[in-house]
C-alpha cells in the first residue's frame, strides 16, 4: 500500500512515522516550514509512548505533484485547510481512497467534492500527538482509532487501512457507521476543546467538578440533541464519554487550547460553530455552544 499524509502536523506525522516505521511506504506532503524542513533534513524524531525515542527516515515533500500514484491519501490537515489542501494536491487523487483522521464536521463532505462517494474514509483517533519542535514529535498517549467508508459499505481499502495501521503499532478497528464515530468523536470535542481553551485548563478540570463539568455537560447535551435531529444514533452517553476522555487526557492541553495559546487560527467553526449552524436548521437553540462559539471567535481576533 502507498499512503501519502496531507499535513504532517502531531497526528499527521505520528501515523505517517510509525506506518514508515513498519515499512509501508509514505509520503508526507506538507507546507514549507520549519517541520518540513527538520524532516527532510534529519528524518522523523519519535518519542514513543514509553519514553525512547527514535530517528525514523521518512519521506517528505511540499510538491504533491512528485509524489506519483497512492493508494491512500490521509488527510490530518486542520478542518479550516481541508478544501485547500486537496485543491493543491488533486494530482494524488487520481484513484485514492481519501481519509480524513480530522476534527470537526463536515471534513467527509468537502473531501467528496474532489473524490466519489465511495472512496471516502473516515477516521477517528483519540492517541494523543505532541509537536515537541520541528521535527521531534511525541506519541504522547495510546487510545483508540476507527476507520470507515463514510457513504458506503466497508471497502477493501478501509479494511486494508486498519490493517496497515495496526501492523504499525496503532490499534484500528474498521467501523461500518463511520458518521457515528465522527459525531461521537466530535461531542467529545465540543465539550472539551473551546471551554479549555477560553479557561486556560488541562481537559481534567472538565472531568467531574463544577463548574467544569457543568460547562462541558451543557454544550454536550446540545450538541448531541443537534446529533439526533441530524438523524445520528449514538451508542453511548456522550456526557459520560466527554468526561471519560477529559479525565485520561486530564494533563493534556487540548489542541483548541495550544491553538489559542500561540495566536493561531482553531477549529471552532467545525466544532461548536457547527453545532450552532446545524442546530438553527432543525430549530434547536444552542445557546451554550453559542455562547463557546463567539468567545472563541472574538479571542481568535
Ligand atoms: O481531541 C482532543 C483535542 O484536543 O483536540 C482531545 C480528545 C480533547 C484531547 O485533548
Amino acid at each position: 500500500m502507498r499512503v501519502a499524509v496531507l499535513g504532517p502536523g502531531a497526528i499527521g506525522s505520528l501515523f505517517g512515522g510509525r506506518l514508515a516505521r513498519s515499512g509501508v511506504d509514505v509520503t508526507l506532503v506538507g507546507r514549507p516550514g520549519d517541520h518540513v524542513t527538520a524532516l527532510d533534513r534529519d528524518g522523523l524524531r519519535l518519542t514513543l509512548p514509553d519514553g525512547t525515542t527514535e530517528r525514523v527516515a521518512v519521506d517528505v515533500t511540499t510538491d504533491p505533484a512528485g509524489v506519483g500514484p497512492v493508494d491512500v491519501v490521509l488527510v490530518c490537515v486542520k478542518a479550516y485547510d481541508t478544501r485547500s489542501a486537496l485543491a493543491d494536491a488533486t494530482s494524488l487523487l487520481a484513484d485514492a481512497a481519501v481519509c480524513t483522521f480530522q476534527n470537526g464536521l463536515g471534513n467527509p463532505e468537502t473531501i467528496a467534492e474532489f473524490v466519489p462517494e465511495s472512496r471516502v474514509l473516515a477516521g477517528t483517533t483519540s492517541h494523543g500527538a505532541t509537536l515537541e519542535s520541528p521535527g521531534h514529535v511525541r506519541h504522547a498517549g495510546v487510545g483508540d482509532t476507527a476507520v470507515g467508508n463514510y457513504f458506503t459499505d466497508t471497502s477493501e481499502t478501509a479494511t486494508a487501512l486498519a490493517r496497515a495501521l495496526t501492523d504499525a503499532g496503532i490499534d484500528t478497528d474498521v467501523v461500518a457507521d463511520a458518521p457515528r464515530a465522527v459525531w461521537e468523536k466530535v461531542l467529545v470535542n465540543v465539550g472539551i476543546n473551546a471551554a479549555t481553551a477560553l479557561a486556560g485548563v488541562p481537559n481534567g478540570r472538565l472531568a467531574d467538578t463544577d463548574p467544569g463539568e457543568r460547562v462541558l455537560r451543557r454544550a454536550v447535551e446540545e450538541a448531541a440533541a443537534v446529533a439526533a435531529a441530524d438523524g445520528v444514533e449514538l451508542t453511548t452517553d456522550p456526557v459520560a464519554a466527554a468526561s471519560r476522555v477529559a479525565r485520561r487526557t486530564a494533563e493534556n492541553h487540548s489542541s483548541m487550547r495550544q491553538d489559542l495559546d500561540r495566536g493561531r487560527k482553531t477549529e471552532i467553526d467545525a466544532l461548536n460553530g457547527e453545532i450552532v449552524s446545524r442546530g438553527r436548521e432543525h430549530g434547536i437553540d444552542t445557546p451554550v455552544n453559542e455562547t463557546l462559539t463567539d468567545l472563541v471567535r472574538l479571542a481568535e481576533s
